[in-house]
């Protein structure tokens, strides 16, 4: 790692909330950065390279107000966040605000209007620190729903850039996003850019139907035109993008000797039952984890399935634990596992064995082998990488998927068991379904999944974002060019009837 905190102009631009790296304090007190391996760095990390590129974001504590510095060849631009930014632009309009909302109310949102001041200022030290580094003409590349006023701060700025904006989650239908107190700026901030991507096709039109209700920009899908007093009429494209894995190094990750002797432990340590099923979420009201829990606790106490013979693997990583929302969940969810357990739980076997704590990603690559089952019951989710992650493992082609259709990734996984996570009986129905699938069909589903996940990778969803914004960009200029010319024209025109 190098600090310079030099002002060098960066081509490629990309901004997040969350840097991707981690600051490490060891013992003795040297601090050092070490690079998170998630899908975007994965798939942005060549770009970056090729194009001399720079990542601006927040490095995940309060008051660090760190110069520049490059962290394994990316040049790392750090944002500063204050305790109270964290509360009220972060865990406040991000976390409590925006998400619920997002999510179809899942959880209520709220409404603070000093959140929605905090949101603004932060986003506009964003837009600010992207400004700075960025060079004449470069691309920016904005992600996610904490951030969406900044692809109209940065085109007032620096109307030079090519801007483009991507939300990981997804965008609700007008009825619930219109509760937002802040619903036009926020329509406004997001058309600064000149791609907005979106997970599913739904989210997009969901999108576009709130520009028709609260803008008066004509909309044509994916494109929407752009009028504002005083300035040239802009297009923008807003389209699905559905975002994917580094599927090559999950199935790398798979065929490990080591990752797949590990996978026989877990099997081993669970008492060697017939079907292991998995879950693996961030403890979050979205994923469905009480649906899951109460589709099992009622398949044992029917006698449907019995606990020596199957054992549910529940990962909940710890999130947002300041939330009160957060809170709550834990409670009823430990609550629940508790109650399955002391039901049904025997010496020898427990129903449910639930781990409150991330593991490291060879570990998540062994437990997705030791699954015969994995259980996706998210009630809403914009993609959902888990489930592309244990397809991408399953080099052996089996296991079985269930899929909430609630889930954006069931747009393109169509050949895992979908269900409906409110029906409870479906599910059940569905879990025992997916016990008693013989051989043959798991092979033939799960190679089609597979077929999906490894031909859509990361690598092509960054690439079909990045291509689709540098060709806004190129007709941007063809037509500012015949309205130049058009403005030439009727110049000389006038001159001449001066003559
Ligand atoms: C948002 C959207 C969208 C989880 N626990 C551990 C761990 N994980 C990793 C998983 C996966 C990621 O975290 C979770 O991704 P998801 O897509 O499932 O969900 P969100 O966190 O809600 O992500 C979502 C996504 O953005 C991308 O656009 O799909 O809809 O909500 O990669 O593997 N990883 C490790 N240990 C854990 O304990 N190593």
């Amino acid at each position: 790692m190098t600090s310079t905190g030099d002002t060098h102009e960066y081509d490629f631009v990309v901004v997040s909330n969350r840097l991707p790296v981690d600051r490490v304090v060891d013992a003795d007190g040297t601090e050092s950065w070490s690079t998170s391996p998630g899908g975007l760095v994965t798939a942005l990390e060549p770009v970056m390279r090729a194009a001399d590129g720079a990542w601006v974001g927040w490095a995940g504590q309060p008051d660090l107000d760190l110069p520049p510095f490059e962290s394994d060849g990316i040049r790392i631009v750090p944002v500063a966040l204050s305790e109270t930014d964290i509360e009220n632009y972060y865990e406040g309009f991000s976390n409590d605000t925006l998400w619920p909302l997002y999510h179809d109310v899942i959880s209520s949102p709220s409404y603070h209007r000093v959140w929605w001041d905090s949101y603004v200022e932060v986003n506009q030290r964003f837009a600010d620190a992207a400004a700075r580094v960025a060079a004449p003409g470069a691309i920016v590349w904005v992600q996610d729903y904490q951030l969406q006023l900044v692809p109209r701060m940065l085109r007032e700025s620096r109307p030079d850039l090519i801007i483009g904006f991507f939300n990981h989650i997804p965008f609700p239908p007008y009825g619930i996003f219109s509760q937002l107190p802040w619903r036009t700026q926020v329509i406004e901030g997001l058309l600064g850019a000149d791609v907005i991507g979106f997970q599913r096709p739904a989210d997009a039109s969901n999108f576009s139907r709130a520009v028709r209700r609260l803008t008066t920009h004509a909309t044509k899908n994916p494109a929407i035109e752009v009028a504002r007093p005083g300035q040239p009429t802009r297009r923008v494209i807003a389209r699905s993008f559905p975002i994917s894995i580094d599927a090559a190094s999950f199935e790398a990750l798979a065929r490990e000797t080591r990752v797949q002797q590990r996978a026989r432990e877990i099997r081993e340590g669970l008492g060697n039952p017939r079907t292991v099923m998995l879950g693996v979420d961030r403890l979050d009201y979205t994923k469905g984890i009480g649906h899951r829990l109460k589709a099992f606790g009622e398949l044992l106490a029917e006698g449907s399935v019995n606990v020596e013979d199957i054992t549910l693997v529940q990962v909940a990583s710890p999130s947002r634990e300041r939330v009160e929302a957060y809170m709550n969940l834990r409670d009823e969810i430990e609550l629940t596992v508790g109650r399955i357990n002391g039901d049904f739980g025997t010496m020898r076997h427990q129903a449910i064995s639930y781990h409150h704590h991330g593991y490291p990603r060879d570990e998540m690559a062994a437990l997705y082998l030791a699954a015969d089952v994995l259980l996706v019951t998210a009630l809403r989710d914009g993609m959902n990488l888990v489930a592309k992650e244990y397809v991408a493992c399953r080099f052996d082609e089996d296991g079985v998927l269930i899929l909430s259709e609630f889930a954006g990734a069931s747009d393109e996984l169509k050949r895992a068991l979908l269900v409906n996570p409110h029906d409870i009986d479906g599910v059940k129905a569905t879990i025992l379904q997916a016990i008693a699938m013989p051989r043959a069909e798991r092979r033939s589903r799960m190679r089609a999944l597979r077929k999906r996940v490894i031909e859509h990778d990361v690598a092509r969803w960054s690439r079909g974002f990045l291509d689709t914004l540098r060709q806004a960009a190129a007709d941007r200029h063809d037509r500012i060019a015949p309205l130049e010319l058009a403005d030439d024209l009727e110049w000389t025109l006038d001159r001449r009837k001066g003559d």
